[in-house]
């Protein structure tokens, strides 16, 4: 094993890149001038008296989230058009000078205050580009969105998550932006230590697509060239220096693969998020209630992303009246239903397992039965492949098996097979790439007692944290 993977093999993530990680599936809420103009990107001259959500109820986009099954929530403070969602203090374009509750409401608050009740994490959207503000083109208009940060992350309690995207068009002078993403990230780390900074930020990476796509190997550790990729994407189309033609994109396919990182100077740790839209706009259009993504499309991309090692940041938009629309609501229902009821009962809770090789008593194979998230299996360094053989107890049917990794000490498993135990000969049932945080191995249902994991190829060393089975259909 080369020293560089070696090396990939070691690089772990940051406590909020984990704490992130956990949320799994959280939503996306793009709500704004844009719903009451029918419009995906505002011109920034709307009159902000447009905004009145007459029967708006942060209540209700919380119930919606949490009978998903989500975790989160992250609200668009303010969109390409500059409108404010909060009355802030540094422009006059915001929910004040709206007719919405006579413009003394503060939207950011309610929405937080929801969150926080009803055990949601709640983050912020705040777009760099601003068609309205008379100062973007200049260095004032960095001190005003730094200032938007600090309102922001100091008035609605614990944020999760600063999602920053990186359009960078031309604000109402025609002019664009050079932005300070330094300055605006130690705002954002001297505020809220525990957010994560997403897409044009150095903890969560865009998976690449707004379709909700997913890769087979999602790698958590990818060249660091990545983290400034949303940043540089327009400026760099335009030079051609030869140098961005040698770049990873984080568009590419492969990102972490051995030859991806091969000759790569600096690696780190990255995750995915997969973001797209239960309709086909990012905000509300009413032409749009027919065509809310069906359920199987929803849960493929559940399975992919959740399932394969990222995490799934889902669109709900608001209507006019400020409620998410009855079709999207139900089918959020319907969705958490059917994830909640394949993995209710584990069927490995009471099994035992047993490896070929484990590092100690406290990293053996049953730790990864064990439901303790902290707790894992481990062979001893340098120990690339290995199998674990466990006993169901009883025969089973099953045609789901989670398993993860213990991300806190690295990512490392490139490729693992499933096989049960039938007349006496092992047979394939399933088959991976990577694991990582979370990988759902789906297949057509079998019976068996025993199960035998078999990791063919990794990084330095495998850990496995978690192995639960379920049957999806009862
Ligand atoms: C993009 C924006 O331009 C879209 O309007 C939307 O907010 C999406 C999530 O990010 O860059």
């Amino acid at each position: 094993m080369s020293e560089r993977i070696r090396n990939a093999a070691q690089i772990v993530p940051s406590a909020r890149q984990v704490a992130w990680q956990e949320l799994e599936f959280y939503s996306f809420i793009h709500f704004g001038v844009n719903t009451f103009t029918d419009k995906e990107w505002g011109l920034g001259d709307e009159d902000p008296a447009i905004f009145n959500p007459r029967e708006f109820s942060a209540k209700q986009w919380v119930d919606v989230c949490k009978s998903a099954g989500m975790k989160g929530l992250i609200l668009t403070c303010k969109h390409h058009d500059g409108f404010c969602l909060w009355p802030s203090a540094y422009t006059e374009y915001s929910v004040k000078n709206s007719t919405w509750r006579g413009g003394n409401g503060d939207l950011v608050k309610e929405v937080a205050d929801a969150c926080r009740e009803g055990g949601l994490a709640f983050g912020v959207y705040l777009s760099p580009w601003d068609r309205h503000d008379q100062r973007y083109g200049s260095s004032l208009y960095n001190d005003y969105l730094k200032n938007q940060l600090r309102e922001l992350l100091t008035h609605y309690g614990d944020i999760f998550c600063v999602w920053f995207d990186g359009a960078c068009g031309e604000g109402p002078n025609g002019l664009k932006q050079i932005y300070d993403w330094d300055g605006y990230y130690e705002v954002i780390r001297e505020l809220q230590p525990g957010a994560v900074i997403s897409v044009c930020g150095p903890d969560v990476r865009w998976c690449g697509n707004e379709a909700g796509h997913t890769r087979d190997s999602e790698w958590s550790v990818v060249p660091a060239e990545l983290q400034d990729c949303e940043k540089i994407q327009e400026e760099s189309q335009h030079v051609d220096d030869g140098e961005f033609s040698k770049r990873t994109n984080s568009r590419d396919e492969n990102l972490g693969s051995r030859e991806a990182i091969q000759g790569k100077d600096k690696l780190t740790w990255y995750p995915a998020e997969v973001n797209t839209s239960i309709r086909p706009g990012w905000f509300y259009h009413a032409s749009e209630d027919d065509k809310v993504r069906n359920l199987e499309e929803l849960l493929d991309i559940y399975y992919k992303s959740v399932g394969g090692n990222s995490t799934f940041l889902l669109n709900l938009p608001p209507d006019q009246r400020g409620l998410i629309h009855e079709n999207d609501a139900k089918r959020m229902a319907e969705l958490g239903q059917k994830i909640k009821s394949t993995f209710q009962h584990n069927l490995a809770a009471n099994a035992n397992a047993s490896a070929t090789e484990a590092l100690d008593e406290n990293h053996d194979a049953n730790r990864i039965l064990d439901g303790d998230k902290n707790t894992y299996w481990c062979p001893k360094e340098g120990t690339e492949h290995a199998v674990i053989e466990i006993d169901l107890i009883a025969e089973q049917a099953f045609d789901r098996i989670v398993l993860k990794e213990h991300i806190q000490s690295g990512q490392r498993i490139e490729k693992l097979r499933m096989e049960y135990l039938h007349n006496g000969s092992w047979e394939q049932f399933s088959e991976c790439t990577i694991v990582g945080y979370k990988r759902i191995l789906k297949f057509p249902a079998i019976t068996a007692r025993h199960i035998r994991l078999t990791i063919e190829q990794s990084r330095w060393c495998p850990t496995i944290s978690t192995l639960e089975v379920y049957l999806s259909s009862h």
